[in-house]
């Protein structure tokens, strides 16, 4: 109960002082940033999107298990109980402070106020569930009375209680500028619109990917326990650094004046295993990143630039850097704010994200942005590349089955092979299916849209009855034809064919 009590009583400061700054979310960031590589790939792969909320139940799982052993322990020794709940503070109070994000000396608060509050009750609570007071006792009672502790605990978990909805009224209440912000946002009509998509290039197949991932269904890929709920009034963007002669801050408003370029663009993970669901194709909005740079003042290497890498940083002190060449090499680039005709969700980085096509998202895709500094790739690593990712990450050239689906069972005679093959920057000119141990067989290719697209593609199989394996290669347009060779995810993207077995019946 005091355990309880304390988490709710540093919720409660966090909704005040700062929501990022809760215990719970600030020791989960520390261990989520501490975590090793195959093993956040582990979580993954296994936990999939709800990475978080595992971590999360871990976190309040350990911190029962404490507050268990703290309760049993204030039994006997009251005042040893009372400051292990100050211990566990003051892990949190370190955990706030040390946060990429953190806001100053006032993210310890929510850890410090909940565990003084914590130790307070478990102090008291134990003095009533004990008999080691010093009251004179009645004659022919135990030391304790058992309805002075049940309603003293009673109280107490409904004051918790209480305090906790309150934190999350107050939490709400505080994003409420941003849900605004983001209602009220006009998105202006581009004056350089995406190119129709080509008649065709959605196949009516049953179980294969929308050409269009709809915002609902767009895979999230990110270290934020508590998503970022930026007021688009009060956003910034800084843009300075080695090179930039003219340094300078965007508003919003300043980049929606600007002419808006709108493209189709396949985004993906590198945590993306062969065939795995870490990517998405959307209609992005927004302002052409290489104009906005050479405004300032900056050059490309190629062109006598000084800084080869650009590393953008989000409000929640994320930072991912991409090649400053590849940048302005003339593909699009961008500082996106609007995806499939809507402003960003909170979830894909409202108000402003960048995109690179053609490169991973930790090199490239950095949502919630609010600064870009020019710098080298030997004077700066990002998050990624210090915890052994590679520096730069093209996206490799892959394709995905999506129908049938692994140990589908479908019928003997005409089965229809679909999915998906991507390479972004590079676009797709073949793909290839193989059954068995068989000859490679073309798939027909679905209508390009543009090289930053995914392509679809199907193949009609004459399926005998059987146990069946079906591997998809693809051929980029550069020649390059997807490589048999398995890589792990780590350090610049997973390789390999993806098959699947089915059993046709
Ligand atoms: N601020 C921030 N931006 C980020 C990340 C992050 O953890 N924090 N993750 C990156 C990664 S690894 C990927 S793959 C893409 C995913 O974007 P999405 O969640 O919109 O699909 O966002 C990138 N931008
Ligand atoms: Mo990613």
């Amino acid at each position: 109960m005091a355990g309880y009590t304390a988490l709710a009583a540093s919720e409660l400061t966090a909704a005040l002082v700062r929501p990022a700054a809760g215990p719970v979310t600030v020791v989960g960031g520390a261990a989520i940033d501490r975590t090793p590589a195959p093993v956040k790939d582990y979580a993954i792969r296994t936990f999939g999107e709800n990475d978080k909320v595992v971590l999360q139940l871990g976190i309040l799982a350990v911190l029962g298990l404490f507050a268990i052993i703290l309760g049993l322990v204030s039994l006997r020794y009251r005042r040893l109980g009372a400051g292990g709940v100050l211990v566990f503070g003051i892990v949190g109070a370190a955990a706030a402070l040390d946060r990429p994000d953190s806001a100053g000396l006032g993210d310890a608060l929510p850890s410090l106020v909940g565990a003084v509050v914590g130790a307070a009750v478990l102090y008291f609570l134990a003095g009533k569930a004990t008999s080691t007071g010093p009251r004179p006792r009645v004659e022919g009672t135990s030391g304790w009375s058992r309805r002075g502790f049940l309603t003293s605990s009673a109280m107490t978990m409904v004051a918790a209680t209480g305090a906790g909805a309150m934190a999350r009224a107050l939490t709400g209440w505080r994003g409420q500028g941003a849900a605004t912000s983001r209602d009220e946002l006009v998105l202006p009509a581009p004056a350089s619109p995406a190119p129709a998509v080509p008649a065709g290039a959605q196949l009516k197949v049953p179980g294969i990917s929308a050409f269009f991932t709809p915002n609902r269904d767009f895979y999230r890929v990110d270290t934020a326990l508590v998503v970022p709920k930026v007021d688009a009034d009060t956003w910034r963007l800084r843009v300075h650094g080695v090179g930039v002669a003219r340094p300078r801050t965007f508003t919003l408003d300043d980049l929606l004046a600007r002419p808006l370029i709108e493209r189709d663009i396949t985004l993906t993970c590198v945590s993306n295993e062969v065939g795995g669901p870490y990517i998405g194709n959307a209609r992005w909005l927004g302002v052409r990143l290489a104009q906005l740079l050479a405004e300032c003042g900056v050059e490309p290497p190629s062109r006598g630039g000084r800084a080869d890498q650009l590393v953008a940083r989000s409000v929640d002190g994320m930072t991912l850097g991409s090649p400053v060449e590849g940048i302005m090499d003339g593909r699009d680039a961008m500082l996106a704010v609007g995806m499939n005709g809507e402003p960003l969700p909170f979830d894909h980085g409202f108000p402003v994200r960048m995109l690179v096509p053609g490169l991973y998202g930790y090199v490239s895709a950095c949502k919630w942005i609010q600064d870009i500094e020019l710098t080298t790739f030997d004077a700066y690593d990002p998050y990624w590349v210090k915890r052994k990712w590679a520096r730069k990450a093209p996206v490799k050239t892959q394709s995905r089955i999506d129908t049938p689906k692994p140990f589908a069972r479908p019928s003997a005679g005409t089965v229809t092979v679909a999915g998906v093959a991507w390479a972004q920057s590079r676009g797709i000119t073949r793909v290839q299916i193989r059954v068995d141990d068989g000859p490679w067989q073309e798939a027909d290719l679905a209508a390009q849209d543009t090289v930053d697209t995914w392509r679809q593609w199907s193949y009609r199989w004459r399926a005998a009855p059987g146990g069946h394996s079906l591997t998809v290669r693809a051929t980029d347009a550069t020649g390059e034809v997807q490589t048999e060779r398995r890589a792990p995810t780590i350090p610049d993207g997973a390789s390999g064919w993806h098959s699947v077995f089915v059993t046709v019946t």
